[in-house]
């Protein structure tokens, strides 16, 4: 007996499953490939028991070839993501405490050191996909971690989410069931795979109904207009900036080229946006551009999807529908009380698809939820007529960028490591295109000269690209409250003054 997941795909096994860069795969080719990374990882033995394998691999044909067989040896699959510095790298394995990582041949001198000093051992997806399959493999129960994917808090570094085989079907399911899922659907993917949005929601889901997954490495916005409108596909998700991109684009084209693509994209049956709010205008022009009205929907890492708007039915711009199948969701006050509907409430969570801990980090972990099992988001929303509106955070310190989380506080503690940086502030301002563009207020050390583009280089040889502030200001001396804390919306105000 093995998980559904792969058991369905014997059902799929000539149907196709991928469609990459690397070519054409079936179910039938996905199911071997993973038997053969998961015996060149047993290496002999009967299970990996839960051992974390980091895996560095681009978006295609490899990235699931070498998740799936990962998971069929009994290993937890960590992915890393291919925009990260060697540092953003190097806190994953040491947070994760991998035995193996794997690394696709072009990027594995990225990882080579590391893996070196950590003796780890480190393995090419070529090696691993080609090695020959047999033997048995281990049987896997729902209740067994699966995936961690790192995910930005208030504090510290990212943490992992620790995710299990049950979480990621319950995820699947209500999705499935929701969004109406077929064999026939053929999905668009371009989104990273270190996310739940691209991994569950797009990947997990296509191979787990039989369905095709159409993927380009990379978000180009011309490529995605080139293949929304040469069609077949039937369902399209990304986050509001893509979209605020895609229109960009259809702006910039010539007459014909707007009119084939609009007219291409139209036979798509279903375009989803999320991980971000949807702004009205956007979700309009869209609508006016392609005939689409964007499915708006709420999730996050520890959570999956917890609320959507239906595929059939009204979908209220603004608005992010009702609890998905299988997913409980209230809104509590500060006490953890449910509040009135119409009164706003921090949204609360609970049920199969919630992750069970961070790793390694059971005081945070306790803390995410409350004693009777609640997630607590963190984020603020309202019930209007029958359905849920996100109003914002509760923390100030929690920034959305192009559908990217970031902690404002892991930015600053990498800004005042450097020498010249008395103290600075980091805030999110609203952006048209990001969302929130990040922005850093910086108070430099007395006679310090240093520039904006120093501390901007600084900062990417630290962070996640995304991570790194688009605007730097510096100032005399920062916002502060009679308490002496720095208030973070009064620098948040000196951004927006600033802006032209
Ligand atoms: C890239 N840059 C970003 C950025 N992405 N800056 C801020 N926010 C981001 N999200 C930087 C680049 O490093 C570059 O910096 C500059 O901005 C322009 O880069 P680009 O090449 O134009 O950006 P691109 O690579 O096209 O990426 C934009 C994007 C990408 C929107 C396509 O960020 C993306 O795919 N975002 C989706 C993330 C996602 O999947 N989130 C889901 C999380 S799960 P420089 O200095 O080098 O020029 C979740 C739960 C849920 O949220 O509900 O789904
Ligand atoms: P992540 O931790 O990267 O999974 O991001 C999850 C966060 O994204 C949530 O806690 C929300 O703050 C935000 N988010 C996701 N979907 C939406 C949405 N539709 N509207 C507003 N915010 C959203």
């Amino acid at each position: 007996m093995t998980l559904p997941l792969f058991e369905r795909a014997r059902r799929y096994a000539d149907r196709t499953a991928i469609v990459a860069p690397e070519g054409e795969f079936s179910y039938g080719e996905l199911s071997a490939a993973a038997e053969s990374v998961a015996t060149h990882l047993l290496d002999g033995r009967p299970d990996l028991g839960g051992e974390r394998v980091c895996f560095l691999v681009p978006s295609g044909w490899s990235y699931a070839a070498v998740q799936w067989g990962i998971w069929r040896a009994g290993g937890v699959a960590v992915p890393m993501a291919v925009s990260h510095p060697t540092a953003e790298l190097e806190h994953v394995l040491d947070d994760a405490g991998p035995t193996t990582v794997v690394a696709h041949p072009e990027l594995a001198s990225r990882l080579s050191d590391a893996a070196t000093t950590r003796r780890l051992r480190l393995i090419d997806t070529q090696e691993l996909t080609r090695s020959s399959s047999g033997g048995t493999l281990p049987t896997l129960a729902p209740e067994r971690p699966c995936m961690i994917l790192y995910t930005s808090g208030t504090t510290g570094r990212p943490k992992g989410a620790v995710l299990s085989h049950g979480n990621v079907q319950a995820q699947v399911e209500s999705l499935s069931q929701a969004w109406g899922w077929t064999p026939d659907d053929r999905v668009l993917l371009h989104l990273p795979l270190h996310h739940v949005h691209g991994i569950v929601n797009v990947l997990t889901s296509a191979l787990w109904n039989g369905a095709v997954c159409d993927i380009l490495p990379t978000f180009r916005p011309l490529d995605v207009w080139e293949r929304l409108a040469s069609g077949g596909l039937t369902l399209y998700m990304a986050v509001p900036t893509v979209y605020a991109r895609l229109i960009d684009a259809w702006d910039e084209a010539a007459p014909e080229k707007r009119s084939a693509w609009s007219l291409g994209a139209r036979p798509c049956r279903l375009m989803i946006s999320g991980s971000a709010a949807l702004p009205v205008p956007t979700l309009e022009r869209w609508e006016a551009i392609t005939g689409h009205r964007l499915l708006e929907r709420y999730g996050m890492t520890e959570i999956g999807m917890a609320l959507s708007n239906p595929v059939t039915g009204e979908r209220r711009p603004g608005y992010v529908g009702e609890p998905l199948p299988g997913v409980q969701v209230r809104l509590v006050d500060e006490a953890d009380q449910p509040v009135p509907v119409g009164t706003p409430g921090q949204i609360q969570v609970r049920g199969p698809t919630v992750f069970g801990s961070y790793l390694g980090r059971p005081e945070e972990t306790a803390a995410a939820f409350t004693p009777d099992g609640w997630f607590r988001t963190g984020d603020v929303a309202v019930i209007d007529q029958g359905a849920y509106r996100i109003l914002g955070r509760s923390s100030v310190d929690i920034l959305k960028t192009g559908g990217e989380k970031i902690s404002a506080l892991e930015i600053e503690d990498v800004l005042r490591a450097h020498g010249a940086v008395a103290d600075c502030a980091v805030v999110g301002v609203p952006d048209p295109e990001w969302g929130e563009r990040v922005c850093a207020a910086v108070v430099r050390r007395p006679a310090s000269e240093v520039s904006e583009a120093e501390l901007r280089t600084f900062a990417k040889s630290r962070l996640a690209p995304y991570k790194v502030p688009k605007q730097f200001l510096f100032v005399a001396e920062l916002p502060r409250n009679p308490m002496g804390k720095v208030t973070k919306p009064a620098v948040r105000e000196i951004f927006q003054s600033d802006t032209p």
